[in-house]
């Protein structure tokens, strides 16, 4: 019999199997990815009596394999926040799925432990840009400003390491990291004792700073892009450059581009002052999807590029 951890390579997902792990020790097989990699599940051959903890990856996108795995004999204990479409009723599944969008895995394990382990909650919701229900935890909780201020830049950090085309991207593996973190109950013992926080940062900055040099270009008034070069730091770079630029422009909506050897990866995030509209652009695309004020496309042909453009200025110039 044997054990699998699956998670998603995030702050979210490294904090909610943490979570979980610091409450019951485990010696499990780890699974993870860069995060975009979702398709964890499929990694996993389980047999008869081998158990299952799932974090912070879809259900939906995982579907075929769960029922693999359930077929096999495997218990399977889910806990996500993304579409999970049907819920299989099956008795060796446990879900706790809650697609509230002021909810995310991390938040979900801590309500399912009693919170237990808040501050590590409080990371990941802000690693998932959930500002406010991270400050709500931590109130209740009753932080500090100055405490809240280096857990809201952890949870950044670790979204932050995530973000790549592959592994090789990344500073730390997925993997790497959840031992890094699990011997820590606290996130400020853990910034305190370890390197690694100042690491992220330090990459980070410098990373940000190679974007920051880069031209954003105007393509109507209310609408943007830049495009970044075919680099490792690009793609790690690239979620967290998009948050800063929604952030530092409110009112003007950004078209991301990551050049790939055929294209482009685009990330596209509606204006914050109006977050609608990025996944009408990003699914008149063929490998386009996402949210209303966060969208991608995986691929974008060179040929495409005028045609983003038009869709970006047609979908963003009145809303100024
Ligand atoms: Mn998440």
């Amino acid at each position: 019999m044997k054990f699998y951890d699956v998670y998603n390579g995030d702050a979210d997902g490294l904090c909610a199997l943490l979570q979980l792990r610091l409450v019951t020790p485990r010696d499990a097989i780890l699974v993870s990815g860069v995060k975009r990699d979702i398709r964890l599940l499929q990694r996993v051959d389980a047999r008869q009596g081998d158990e299952i903890v799932v974090a912070d990856i879809s259900l939906d996108a995982n579907r075929s394999a769960l029922t693999r795995a359930l077929q096999n004999g495997a218990q399977v204990t889910w806990f996500d926040h993304h579409y999970p479409g049907s819920i299989p009723q099956h008795p060796a599944l446990t879900p706790y799925i809650d697609t509230d969008p002021r909810i995310c895995s991390s938040l979900i394990v801590n309500r399912h432990l009693g919170g237990r382990f808040p501050e590590w909650a409080i990371v990941a919701a802000f690693g998932d840009n959930l500002e406010q229900s991270a400050r709500q935890l931590a109130g209740q909780v009753s932080l500090q400003d100055a405490e809240i201020v280096v857990l809201r830049e952890l949870g950044v950090c670790l979204n932050y390491n995530a973000y790549g085309e592959t592994i090789d991207d990344l500073l730390y593996s997925p993997v790497d990291l959840f031992r890094q973190l699990q011997p820590f109950s606290d996130p400020r013992d853990f910034i305190r004792a370890s390197d690694v926080f100042g690491s992220l940062k330090q990459r980070m900055q410098d990373d940000l700073e190679h974007a920051r040099a880069l031209q954003v270009r105007e393509i109507a008034p209310g609408s943007a892009y830049v495009v970044l070069p075919n680099a490792s730091w690009s793609r790690r770079v690239v979620g967290v450059y998009a948050n800063r630029l929604a952030q530092d422009n409110p009112c003007t909506a950004h078209a991301i581009l990551v050049s790939k050897p055929n294209g482009y990866l685009v990330s596209i995030r509606a204006p914050t002052a109006h977050p609608t509209g990025a996944s009408k652009v990003a699914r008149a695309f063929e490998s386009g999807g996402g949210r209303e004020g966060a969208a991608g496309i995986d691929l974008l042909p060179d040929s495409e590029l005028d045609r983003l453009l038009d869709a970006m200025r047609s979908a963003f110039s009145e809303t100024v």
